[in-house]
């Protein structure tokens, strides 16, 4: 899986709030009230410990503290544990922690110690970017619920799924032709027309776009309208900086924190 490094996070608290308003305009919500309307659930001050962890490639630099930035900038009572790994879990748990969020390699989990709850890193990212996007306002009244999504990996898909639950077709794209086939095939069923492949090299334009793979330039021009609106967690960016000022593209993208406040969202007690 692609690794975050202390570079991507280096711009991090500014892209959070850069986004956070984003998201206001976009929408209406902001991203915690959006990720409140999501989940149906609340906060009610839990005490959230960030564990840092050692395994695989071990510590990213920025990664815990990015971590704590997103908690507290959303009102949250967050602390990250002086031990890490197991002696970090214990010193959580008798910290007296309702919440721990920790990340190896494989996986970045927040698991609610009260209400046993547990939510995966990439499940909740690909879902919030979809939500973000099923909620954006488009200003044009003609505008159907049609997006396009780029990469259907472990983000990517859980964010088709999410905009297949919001009543929209699909049409999807991965470089990867096997990948792209199964989805299309696991999706047949679906009433006709709701997800099919997209074709980089037809003139089908969109207002909304979801994108979620490791590589840069990955949105075509030919898919653009005027006020397309990406939401994409992909890192880094797929839609070049020029093709962005050309047709005055949206970005909703943030390294970390959307996806990390999506997954406290997704633990937290119902409302
Ligand atoms: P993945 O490896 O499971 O899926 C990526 C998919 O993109 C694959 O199906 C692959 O075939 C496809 N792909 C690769 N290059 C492509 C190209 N040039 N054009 C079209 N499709 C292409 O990866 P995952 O876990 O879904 O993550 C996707 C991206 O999201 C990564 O960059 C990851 O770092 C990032 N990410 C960002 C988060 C955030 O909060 N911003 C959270 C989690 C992941
Ligand atoms: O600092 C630490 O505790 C490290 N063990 C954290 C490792 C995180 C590895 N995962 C990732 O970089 C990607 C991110 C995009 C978010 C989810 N997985
Ligand atoms: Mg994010």
């Amino acid at each position: 899986m692609a690794l975050l490094t202390p570079d991507d996070l280096q711009n991090m608290t500014d892209a959070l709030v850069e986004n956070d308003n984003l998201v206001r305009e976009l929408t209406g919500f902001s991203l915690d009230r959006l990720c409140a309307d999501v989940y149906k659930t609340e906060k009610k001050n839990e005490k959230i410990a960030i564990i840092p962890v050692t395994a695989g490639c071990g510590i990213i630099g920025r990664f815990s503290e990015s971590l704590l930035f997103t908690v507290k900038h959303f009102g949250m009572n967050g602390f990250i544990t002086k031990n890490t790994d197991v002696a970090g879990f214990y010193e959580a748990v008798t910290g007296g922690a309702d919440i721990i969020l920790m990340a190896d390699d494989l996986a970045f989990i927040a698991y609610n110690l009260r209400n046993q709850k547990i939510a995966h890193n990439q499940i909740c990212t690909g879902r919030v970017y979809a939500e973000i996007l099923c909620r954006t306002k488009i200003s044009n009244l003609m505008s159907k619920k049609e997006v396009l999504v780029i990469g259907l990996g472990k983000v990517g898909t859980p964010a088709l799924e999410t905009f297949l639950i919001e009543g929209y077709s699909v049409s999807v794209f991965d470089a990867d032709s096997n990948r792209l086939n199964e989805v299309v095939a696991d999706h047949a069923d679906c009433s006709s027309g709701k997800v099919k492949p997209y074709d980089p090299n037809s003139n089908s334009q969109f207002d909304k776009i979801f994108e979620a793979t490791p590589a840069a330039n990955t949105v075509p021009e030919s898919c653009l309208k005027n006020n397309s609106v990406l939401s994409t967690p992909g890192i880094p960016c797929g839609l070049s900086k020029a093709l962005q000022e050309k047709y005055g593209v949206k970005i909703v993208q943030e390294p970390l924190g959307i996806g990390t406040l999506s997954m406290l969202y997704a633990v937290f007690d119902e409302k």
